[in-house]
């Protein structure tokens, strides 16, 4: 344990540089001749941008080196946040402005004949996470290392991120991520650091002479191991000499278990051996909200938390640390269910190997977990197999069926034998098959449960884990997610960040709250005329951007409708392309005038899972609308459909700022959260949306007259549901969502095929499990008022600042504080 008591006041280091144009030169060229290996004239992009990225660090080095040796040495309490996704985006832009040096190094470059800004497009961004999630992840660390708090992430480097996505006829194709393939200067392998993690196997009782007592113990005899090895990358704080650390951890083969197997000279078998367990971190797995169950996906969970646990205790606590005292030490933030193994691992080491009694682990297993759920669908509240946790883990079923006994009975002395109650609250679920509902587990181990916007935590506490609120209603709270104004702004905006700054100062980027300065800019024509100057060249940026990247043209001047998140029914985008077929519908029949529309571009941006074929079928569809829509003389005069491919951080940070009109339209009672929703606000884009997740914040705050609302409220619904909804009654009532309906089902868009969609249709007609039916004119309505309101560019204008300036409640630095102030109780380090 514990390589803290070689960090002292005095430890050596090198200082980072100071900034300087001409230091940057010099620094850049060793960098591309030292450790690139070649020279400006024949260097390919990628070695200039390599040694650029290279370069970037020396700046950011002793920061990080400082802020380590502090934390080592200071032992504050840490937040360790525990996430199997970190959407990162790009790290050079995020580097640069964080050290203030874009200006030095654009310069400097230029000085070079080196254009930063083609070296900015060498970069393949870590797309290691699925979509909102995985992103919150990385806006936390941002805003924790802005602030100070000492902190790490862990996490999964997979060799693959989150696939690619190609079109082919209109329908998604996906190829593999490999992003690590033209190198990658952002992380520091550690194999010296490498953790062990054991697999399989079987548990046997042993009895240990402890003094004068005889002690049984469970020991567990794994059947197999594989070796974690730390990836570091650098968190920068802004501008703070603050830079934390996320580490993520790659499987590897242990070394004695392929020497025993060479030395039966299999050497191809060996190989196997590695290769098996190095699939490990291989691949993420491209589901979100929708967990596939799979056997690698529990390795994977397990892996990086045994690692994570390992490596914070043996690394950065100090030697003989006494474990009873952890809970003063750490929170382990569980991001979702992905990491809540790492309970029964945290009580197997305190238990089996440090020989605590059970209870006492129990109360520090207690203290050192908290919990946040992102869902309200029941599918994606993740389960596993008793079977198969036995057979991968099966001390740690032990341990679960023995916290889940205990548990069970603290439920029947508070119920009076309530054994329903029992039922629906234990651990395991006995149908369909016997199973360890992740979400129960965590809720029973952690000290606080939160939510991540306030209707999802009220969501949580009276109907998905209503039985827990009841029996420990102080253990729910609510912190609404945020996210980094650093990169959804500053970088990805600088247009608007430059007007805001002359306006109000430039402490908004830290402290976002200041942006209500701004509100009486609303009512200034001038600042607004600023405002809609910096939109217009935004969306030139966007239109320049997707006519490079995917050959698509945006024409000029109309208005920027926006959806953009993953494909899934109950975000409903299939609300959004009956919107355009509506729309279509009535300038090709003559009921509409297109004089009398103002034009659109319609953009989506949406990856479905491969596995999920009726989120393919949506994007078929929405493409073959596009392509008919684009193709018509007159209605593409006024209504364009765009939907570039692989719509990522980098896409939503050229796309976001260029935006006017936001769709955050799932069924209501359906969305945790989401975050995009709250990208948008803060850089100008009106809303029109459902009251779901933090849009009813958002509305809150914004105001109602600069949000378009629509559709049934979560009660609503719910009664809707209850009642038996029957979504042919909608259709056989409204005319025109029938007509719309009926161009789908005649093959209108699928070249007269009518098999193309048909799932579509009759699954819309029959089941429509997310209510679009239902909610279909009253999101016609919402759009007839969106049209009126852009039509007055002084009034739209005014409503698009009122939303900038109302919006600093949603910056992930806020989040940061309400979890220290809620749950983790840890404090800022001092500067
Ligand atoms: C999600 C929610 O769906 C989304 O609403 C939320 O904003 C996000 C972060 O809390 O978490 N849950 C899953 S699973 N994927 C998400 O994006």
């Amino acid at each position: 344990m514990g390589s803290v008591a070689r960090v002292t006041e005095s430890t050596p280091l090198i200082t980072s540089p100071e900034p300087s144009v001409e230091g940057f030169v010099r620094e850049y060229l060793r960098e591309l001749n030292f450790t690139q290996g070649t020279v400006l004239e024949r260097a390919s992009t990628n070695d200039k941008y390599l040694a650029l990225a290279r370069t970037v660090r020396h700046y950011l080095m002793s920061r990080w080196m400082r802020t380590t040796n502090e934390h080592l040495r200071t032992q504050p309490k840490a937040v360790a946040y525990l996430s199997a996704e970190y959407l990162l985006g790009r790290q050079l832009d995020n580097a640069l402005i964080a050290a203030d040096l874009t200006e030095v190094a654009s310069e400097a470059l230029a000085s070079l004949g080196i254009d930063l800004a083609d070296l900015r497009e060498a970069e393949v961004e870590p797309g290691l996470g699925n979509g909102g999630l995985g992103r919150l992840a990385a806006c936390f660390v941002d805003s924790l290392a802005t602030m100070s708090i000492p902190a790490i992430g862990y996490g999964i480097r997979y060799e693959y991120g989150i696939f690619r996505q190609n079109f082919v006829d209109g329908w998604q194709v996906e190829e593999p991520d490999h992003w690590l393939d033209n190198g990658s200067p952002w992380e520091f392998a550690h194999p010296e650091h490498e953790v062990t993690v054991s697999f399989g196997g079987r548990t046997e009782t042993v009895t240990e002479q402890v003094g004068d007592d005889t002690v049984e113990r469970t020991r567990w005899v794994p059947g197999w191991k594989v070796l974690g090895v730390p990836y570091n990358y650098m968190v920068p704080g802004y501008r703070n000499g603050c830079v934390n650390t996320l580490r993520l951890w790659s499987a590897r083969a242990t070394h004695a278990f392929d020497l025993e197997i060479f030395n039966y000279g299999d050497y191809a078998e060996a190989v196997r051996a590695q290769t098996f367990a190095e699939n490990i971190s291989k691949v993420l797995y491209p589901e979100d909200s929708t967990p596939q169950g799979k056997e690698l996906r529990l390795q994977q969970q397990y892996f990086f938390v045994a690692c994570s646990l390992r490596d914070f205790i043996d690394q950065l606590l100090p030697e003989g640390f006494d474990l009873h005292r952890l809970p003063e030490r750490v929170c382990f933030q569980l991001n979702d269910t992905h990491p809540v193994i790492a309970v029964p691992e945290l009580m197997r080491i305190l238990v089996d190997e440090q020989g605590f009694a059970w209870d006492e682990a129990w109360e520090v297993t207690q203290g050192c977990f908290a919990y946040t759920c992102h869902t309200l669908l029941p599918e994606a509240l993740e389960v596993w197999p008793v079977e198969l946790l036995g057979r991968l883990l099966p001390r740690h079923l032990e341990i679960i069926y023995r916290i889940n006994d205990e548990f069970l009975d603290e439920v029947r002395e508070s119920s009076g034998d309530d054994e329903l109650l029992v039922r629906r609250m234990s651990i395991i679920a006995e149908h369909p098959q016997r199973a360890v509902r992740m979400a129960h587990l965590a809720t029973v181990a952690a000290t606080k449960v939160n939510g991540v916007a306030e209707l999802h935590s009220q969501l949580l506490r009276d109907k998905v884990l209503a039985d827990f609120a009841r029996l420990w209603p102080e253990k729910f709270t609510n912190v609404t997610n945020g996210v980094t104004p650093r990169r959804f702004v500053r970088l990805a905006n600088p247009g608007l960040s430059g007007l805001i700054t002359e306006a109000i100062g430039d402490g908004w980027v830290t402290d976002l709250d200041r942006l209500r300065d701004l509100e009486p800019m609303a009512d200034d024509p001038e600042f607004r005329r600023r405002f809609r100057e910096v939109k217009a060249a935004n969306k030139e940026r966007l239109a320049g951007f997707l006519e490079r990247r995917d050959g698509i043209e945006i024409p000029a001047d109309t208005m920027l409708d926006v959806m953009v998140k993953r494909l899934h029914e109950y975000k409903r985008q299939t609300l959004k392309i009956l919107h355009v077929v509506t729309l279509y519908d009535r300038i090709v029949s003559g009921r509409l005038d297109p004089e009398d529309v103002v034009p659109r571009t319609v953009v989506f941006g949406a990856k479905a899972a491969p596995g999920y074929a009726m989120a393919k079928q949506i994007i078929g569809l929405i493409n073959h609308v596009g392509s008919v829509v684009n193709a018509h003389p007159e209605v593409s005069r006024v209504l364009r459909v765009a939907f570039p491919a692989n719509y990522d951080v980098t896409v939503a940070e050229t796309l976001i700022p260029a935006a006017d009109l936001s769709e955050q339209i799932s069924l209501a009672g359906k969305e945790a959260s989401g975050t995009g929703n709250m990208k948008f606000a803060l850089n100008g884009a009106l809303t029109v949306g459902t009251d779901d997740g933090a849009n009813v914040e958002i509305r809150q705050l914004v105001g109602d007259d600069n949000f378009f609302l629509f559709g049934l409220t979560e009660p609503e619904a719910a009664a809707v549901a209850e009642a038996g909804y029957r979504p042919s009654a909608y259709y056989e009532e409204n005319p025109v969502l029938r007509r719309a309906l009926d161009l789908v089902a005649r093959g209108e868009f699928s070249g007269g095929d009518r098999r193309v969609f048909e799932p579509i249709v009759s699954n819309l007609l029959g089941e429509d499990r997310f209510m679009v039916l239902a909610d279909f004119q009253s999101y016609l309505d919402a759009q007839e008022r969106v049209e009126t309101a852009y039509r007055d560019p002084d009034a739209w204008s005014r409503a698009a600042v009122l939303n900038v300036a109302r919006s600093g409640f949603f910056s992930s630095d806020r989040s940061m504080r309400d979890y220290l102030d809620r749950i983790w109780h840890a404090e800022p380090m001092e500067a």
